[in-house]
């Protein structure tokens, strides 16, 4: 199993221990307030502790609200997030999942501007958020939204973004008379399934994951945690059970709860499924010890990846494995254990990556096959110019995303492998034979 970036796996002992606990309890709905109920919400709030203490925190910084996943902790913060009309800017990275660049049809529809900071090279990166700091010298509030870690390529940026972006303070220069306020928005989805996040160092206002990347289960679940003094920049409008403390039918009338969970979650919590989340946080621990350990293990294993793959060449010195990095695999801060690449013939033909997917299937290996779907990363990760690339955008267009991997010899997606705690040496040794037996000539 070579997809961890798509999902992490759950362990044996985490499944028993949880269907245990459902057998040997009666747990009722957290807001009924009978014994049974209360049971439930005691786990319920020892979960958040768990939450907050996974992330070096505590309920007096941070708040946990329980959402359906990463995506929908997005969501929230892009339909609450106050933006001035005609002023406030959203800005992120070209390297931004669907669900990051989503935010801005939100933004936009506030009238908010919208930023994209092409090159996700951080050193022009910081250069374009310099100028949009001096363009708007004032008292505004902006949000700044980034990948700590891309799900495509593995790539890591630096968590420091987060406090100079607030300091006003861009590579060595610092904008002290800027009067505008810049929250930060983290979506942490993938760095947290193999990286410690520690938010007394990297006080994020928003940072947005889902579980089951971490350890597999349960689905459906994940979190937006939200920096206390940020809370106020999130408007709530929509009221539904369990989030006000009085409300009038006939009139408008209503009082929201005090707590800003209690405001955002809307009905019934996923009570059961949070209990869950106990049983994950357990097993994570009690099999690595600390995150850390996960960041080093996995970096050996794809350090070691990376270069045996990028030393597969044909009989005639071609070679085999073109892999998409900008890091080179060089520095655990820089790289997740992810890698994207496409397999090339003696010839310098690509092999699409649907075959690769399907051989490797039927000798049990379990990738991912990801579309490029868009031309930013296709220029950025495949090099390739301009002129080729409105060529082949020409092409592309009106393509299904996952029907076609090649377009006029270039392909538009790539073969992922993405490893996961449970990860071992012989899963890439075995990954890396299969390669070299079904590929090299
Ligand atoms: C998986 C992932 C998401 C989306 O998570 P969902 O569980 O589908 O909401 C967002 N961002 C990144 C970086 C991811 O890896
Ligand atoms: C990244 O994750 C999202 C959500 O799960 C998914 O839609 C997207 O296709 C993923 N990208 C890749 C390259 O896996
Ligand atoms: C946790 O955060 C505190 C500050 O809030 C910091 O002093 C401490 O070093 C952090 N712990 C770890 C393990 O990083
Ligand atoms: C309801 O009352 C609030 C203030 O209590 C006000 O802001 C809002 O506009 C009112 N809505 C309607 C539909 O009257
Ligand atoms: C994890 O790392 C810590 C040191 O940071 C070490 O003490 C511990 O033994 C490690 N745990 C495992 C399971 O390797
Ligand atoms: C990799 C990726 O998804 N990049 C996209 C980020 O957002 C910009 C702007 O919407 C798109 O053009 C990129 O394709």
């Amino acid at each position: 199993f070579l997809d961890f970036a798509g999902c992490s796996l759950y362990s044996n002992r985490q499944i028993t221990e949880y269907t245990q606990s459902l057998k040997r309890n009666v747990y009722g709905n957290p807001h009924s307030g009978n014994p049974s109920s209360d049971l439930m919400a005691a786990e319920v709030e020892k979960v958040r502790n768990t939450v907050l203490a996974f992330f070096n925190t505590t309920s007096s910084e941070y708040s946990v609200i329980f959402t359906s996943g990463a995506t929908a902790g997005l969501k929230l913060v892009a339909q609450s997030f106050d933006w001035t009309p005609g002023k406030s800017v959203y800005a992120y990275l070209e390297d931004n999942h669907t669900s990051v660049v989503g935010i801005r049809e939100a933004a936009i529809d506030k009238g908010a501007h919208s930023v994209c900071l092409r090159f996700p090279k951080y050193v022009v990166v910081q250069l374009l958020l310099q100028w949009i700091m001096f363009m708007y010298l004032k008292e505004l509030s902006h949000l700044f939204a980034y990948p700590a870690q891309s799900n495509f390529s593995g790539r890591k940026y630096p968590l420091n973004w987060i406090q100079n972006v607030k300091k006003g303070t861009i590579g060595n220069t610092t904008f002290t008379d800027v009067k505008s306020t810049w929250f930060t928005l983290v979506d942490a989805a993938a760095f947290v399934t193999s990286s410690p996040l520690d938010l007394g160092k990297y006080p994020a206002d928003f940072v947005v994951l889902s579980f089951y990347k971490i350890f597999g289960f349960p689905t459906g679940i994940g979190a937006l945690l939200v920096r206390n003094s940020a809370a106020r920049q999130l408007d709530k409008v929509y009221f539904g059970g369990g989030t006000t403390r009085v409300y009038l039918p006939s009139e408008n009338y209503s009082v929201l709860k005090t707590k800003l969970h209690e405001k955002f979650e809307e009905g019934t919590i996923a009570f059961l499924d949070i209990l869950a989340l106990k049983h994950g946080f357990a097993t994570i621990s009690r099999i690595t010890g600390h995150m850390e350990n996960i960041t080093n293990h996995l970096f050996n294993l794809i350090h070691w990846l990376y270069n045996k793959l990028n030393t597969l060449t044909h009989k005639n010195g071609e070679k085999c494995i073109v892999i998409y990095t900008t890091t080179r695999y060089s520095n655990p801060t820089l790289q997740g254990a992810t890698i994207a690449f496409n397999v090339r013939r003696m010839d310098g033909r690509y092999i699409g990556y649907n075959e690769v997917l399907s051989t490797a299937a039927k000798q049990n290996i379990h990738l991912r096959g990801g579309c490029f779907c868009n031309v930013g990363s296709c220029n950025y990760l495949l090099g390739i110019g301009d002129k080729r690339i409105k060529q082949l955008h020409k092409v592309c267009s009106g393509y299904v995303c996952g029907e076609v991997d090649i377009v006029n010899v270039f392909p538009v997606g790539a073969v992922r492998v993405s490893l996961g705690y449970m990860s071992t040496m012989d899963d890439v040794i075995n990954f890396f034979q299969f390669i070299k037996r079904s590929y090299v000539q």
